[in-house]
């Protein structure tokens, strides 16, 4: 696994490389700041589940390393959106180089993560590009509905689906193709990435409210703060209790700073956080259950134990 890592920020570094400086240093900002790789690391892994190879091949990094460039660059875009001054506890693009800078330098990434997916054919090629697309309508579905008391579990599980899934199913749908796996083995790699990345954004969106300021690096409660009602809150919001109408009178706008606590407290005392875990339970449930069409591979059960590993904790 070392090598492996080593080999994606090799790969990732080189990839972030312009012949203008100023791109240089704002393309490769977010890149050296960390980050987990998950992306890159689940497209190796997949490649190897099943009948595949015991070896990670060099385009499986390529393909890795693409959709990795396709985060960083949706990280560029969506702090200009929030606003944010940090991520992985560095000042963001935004805040150092400005909007237009964060913008261009986000889409310098696209396109680099475009130009590796071309070399590895027309179907990767296309895979990606429809993935970014599917990244933007999660995104913009979610601001349609900012702020917005009557959102559904139905639209927050849609948005989630663009907005995170589609890159974490496309992460392993890519691993499985350019290791030459079976139509069938690709599938159920793909299938598995989008129950994970639904498992991944629902339990993110748990920590959100239930974790310290400290652990989150940000206030608790922040998407709520922001109009973006996610499950447990959408949840808490469905019932039919005296905290539930407290909490409907106070959402729908932004908040004062004491309503700040007071919405969270109405959130983590009632039901809402209990009926996110279990809807995160059956995703993980859902990749794992995917994987049986594979025959049985040391890689399959790494896939199987990334996405029980999700709920730690919880
Ligand atoms: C231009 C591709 C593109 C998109 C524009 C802004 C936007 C539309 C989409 C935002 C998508 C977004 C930020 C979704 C959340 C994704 C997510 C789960 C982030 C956290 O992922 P980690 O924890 O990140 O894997 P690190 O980098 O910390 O490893």
């Amino acid at each position: 696994m070392p090598a492996l890592r080593e080999r994606v920020e090799k790969r990732l570094a080189a990839a972030v490389e312009s012949d203008d400086p100023a791109m240089t240093e704002m393309a490769s900002h977010l890149v050296r700041a960390g980050g987990k790789r998950l992306r890159p690391v689940l497209a190796a892994v997949a490649s190897t589940a099943g009948a595949g190879p015991a070896t990670v091949a060099d385009d499986v990094i390529t393909g890795g390393v693409a959709c990795e460039l396709v985060h960083v660059g949706s990280l560029h875009h969506d702090d200009v959106i929030d606003e944010a001054a940090t991520r992985h506890r560095v000042e963001s693009v935004n805040a150092r180089w400005g909007n237009l800078r964060a913008i261009l330098s986000g889409d310098f990434l696209l396109a680099r993560a475009s130009e590796l997916a071309a070399s590895l054919g027309t179907e990767v090629a296309g895979l990606l590009a429809a993935t970014i697309g599917r990244l933007c309508e999660g995104q913009v579905r979610e601001l349609q509905l900012a702020y917005q008391v009557e959102r559904r579990v139905i639209d927050y599980e849609a948005s989630i689906e663009g907005k995170t899934a589609a890159l974490f199913a496309t992460s392993c749908r890519i691993g499985g193709i350019v290791a030459g796996a079976p139509r069938r083995g690709v599938d159920a790699l793909t299938e598995y990435g989008r129950s994970y990345g639904l498992a991944f954004q629902v339990v993110d969106d748990i920590l959100d409210v239930v974790a310290t300021e400290e652990e989150l690096g940000k206030p608790a409660g922040h998407d709520m703060a922001e109009g973006v009602y996610t499950l447990p809150v959408l949840h808490t919001l469905g019932q039919e209790t005296r905290e539930a109408a407290e909490l409907r009178s106070l959402l729908g706008g932004p908040l004062e700073p004491g309503d700040q606590a007071r919405a969270l407290a109405l959130v983590r005392a009632g039901d809402g956080v209990d009926a996110a875990v279990t809807r995160a339970r059956s995703y993980v449930d859902e990749a794992v259950a995917a994987l049986a069409v594979l025959p049985p591979s040391a890689g399959g059960d790494t896939l199987a134990a990334a996405a029980q590993h999700l709920l730690v904790g919880l």
